[in-house]
């Protein structure tokens, strides 16, 4: 049966699976992946039941999960989305019972297998379900129970195995319910002591078993509970370090998680990044005027790109991709929605990826901020990084150096610049405007008002000297 007769494939304006930019194919850039949670999901919230019309018929229907999972991979293939994630409770009838999540997993286990076979849709990562289950209300590594434990860490068990023999690449530990609502109750230390040796025991059975995928924490900062241990990617960090698991999980990064922690999703990415840490992405957005996770598909641009510039600079995200955990509004509910929806979001990381490329081909941001530490690459300053220098050494140098004065971080320069990158980098198909490279920049004194950028009707004008700055020429000052 088809699922979705008036959807033939995607209609992009930026993804084009095959281009190359920055070295690479968008798809091996981006390795999009359709989440199945949001993909079933019913459309309704706090207040309001379910709205979403779907052709699989309504949740009560007979063998509705196999119709979804069928129409899931149908709607994959035909938006050209390679790989999917999914929860073991996602794919299999509602149950309290382990020991039933692993018979129904076995169960569906061969379905997948042939839908994926079918489509060529591949599994990016699998996770367990450690939140929906009323026995996980204090938590489910990080209950005060032995007897929760026990089973957070069975239903982990089992999704590894089934994981593994998906062939996916990737296994994630989201700890949505590993924190408090009140410490008048809880030992945070024991929770998050037992959170390491949780860890420690997923990392030894993945051994065991010859997972050879990644192995990824996601951090997020509240809800449900009111504080999670594994708030951001500096406590998981710290965590990883405190327990030996350096090396053993990275972080998979969820821009909506980022911002309830009140770090941009740049931030996250760029933390992660330098610490070896920058595993896998869950791409979607909040709302600035809203506090709570929306899982909103992705349509920002400027996010977008300075996420791309991050993946670039760690030379690509695989064995990771880009996960969207995002769902359509609870008004957006026919199905065309959910094509109008990932074709926005794909396109919206597809064109983060030319302007980050043509961002990184000039080296605006890395000239400027290598020069800016260049002083601590040789004397004194070298020292200091390396750790060497005493403070008596560095009393002698402040005495000799008195009078120093920092240069300006030029700020709003670069963010001139960047918003010149985010308007002037050719679309696929459109003739190259005149952006000159950034050495002609600096020998013309260019400035963005001058640009010409045919495909928006702005003509080329006279450069304006007087307005402009070079770095360089700042430089030899
Ligand atoms: C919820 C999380 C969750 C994880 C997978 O906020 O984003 O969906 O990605 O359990
Ligand atoms: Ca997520
Ligand atoms: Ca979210």
């Amino acid at each position: 049966m088809e699922y979705f007769p008036d959807i033939k494939k995607g209609k992009f304006r930026y993804y084009d699976p095959e281009k190359v930019v920055a070295g690479k194919k968008m798809k091996d850039w981006t390795r999009f992946s359709l989440a199945l949670w949001h993909f079933f999901g019913e459309g309704t919230d706090m207040f309001g039941s379910g709205t979403m019309i779907r052709p699989w018929g309504s949740a009560t229907e007979q063998n509705t999960l196999k119709k979804e999972i069928e129409a899931a991979f149908e709607f994959a293939k035909k938006l050209s989305i390679d790989y999917y994630a999914f929860h073991d409770l996602d794919v299999i009838p509602p149950t309290e019972k382990v020991s039933v999540i692993e018979k129904s997993l076995d169960q569906v286990v061969p379905l997948l297998k042939s839908e994926m076979e079918k489509s060529g849709v591949k599994l990016l990562w699998g996770t367990a379900n450690l939140f929906r289950d009323p026995t996980y209300v204090h938590g489910a590594a990080t209950s005060p129970y032995p007897e929760v434990f026990a089973r957070a860490a069975t239903q982990v068990k089992k999704m590894l195995d089934v994981t593994l023999e998906l062939g996916g690449e990737d296994f994630v530990i989201w700890p949505g319910r590993e924190g408090y609502d009140t410490l008048l109750n809880t030992d945070m230390k024991k929770g998050i002591e037992l959170f390491g040796s949780f860890l420690s025991a997923v990392a030894d059975y993945a051994s065991e078993i010859g997972f050879k995928g990644q192995l990824l924490v996601e951090p997020k900062p509240m809800e449900p509970m009111k504080f999670i241990y594994v708030a951001d990617v500096m406590s998981l960090w710290a965590l990883l370090q405190h327990y030996g698991l350096t090396g053993k999980f990275k972080a998979n990064i969820e821009a909506n998680h980022a911002t309830l922690a009140n770090r941009s999703f740049q931030h996250e990415l760029h933390l992660a990044r330098s610490f070896g840490l920058l595993g896998s992405i869950d791409i979607n957005q909040g709302d600035y005027l809203v506090g709570w996770d929306l899982d909103r598909f992705p349509t920002d641009l400027y996010d977008s790109t300075l996420a791309a510039y991050e993946v670039i600079e760690n030379g690509g995200i695989a064995p990771g991709g880009f996960n969207f955990d995002a769902k359509v509004r609870r008004g957006s509910f026919e199905p065309v929605d959910l094509a109008y929806a990932y074709q926005a979001g794909m396109d919206t990381v597809a064109r983060g990826f030319e302007v980050a490329a043509a961002l990184k081909k000039d080296r605006v941001f890395e000239e400027f901020v290598e020069e800016r530490y260049s002083g601590y690459s040789s004397g004194i300053g070298k020292k200091i990084s390396e750790g060497k220098v005493t403070l008596k050494e560095l009393r002698d140098y402040a005495l000799n150096t008195e009078g120093f004065k920092p240069k300006s971080g030029r700020q709003e320069y670069l963010e001139d610049l960047l918003n010149a990158y985010l308007t002037s980098t050719p679309p696929r198909g459109a003739s190259p405007g005149v952006l000159p490279s950034r050495r002609d920049r600096e020998a013309t004194c260019f400035c963005v008002l001058e640009m010409e950028i045919p495909w928006i009707g702005l003509k080329a004008g006279k450069p304006q000297v007087d307005f402009c700055f070079s770095p360089r020429e700042e430089a030899r000052e």
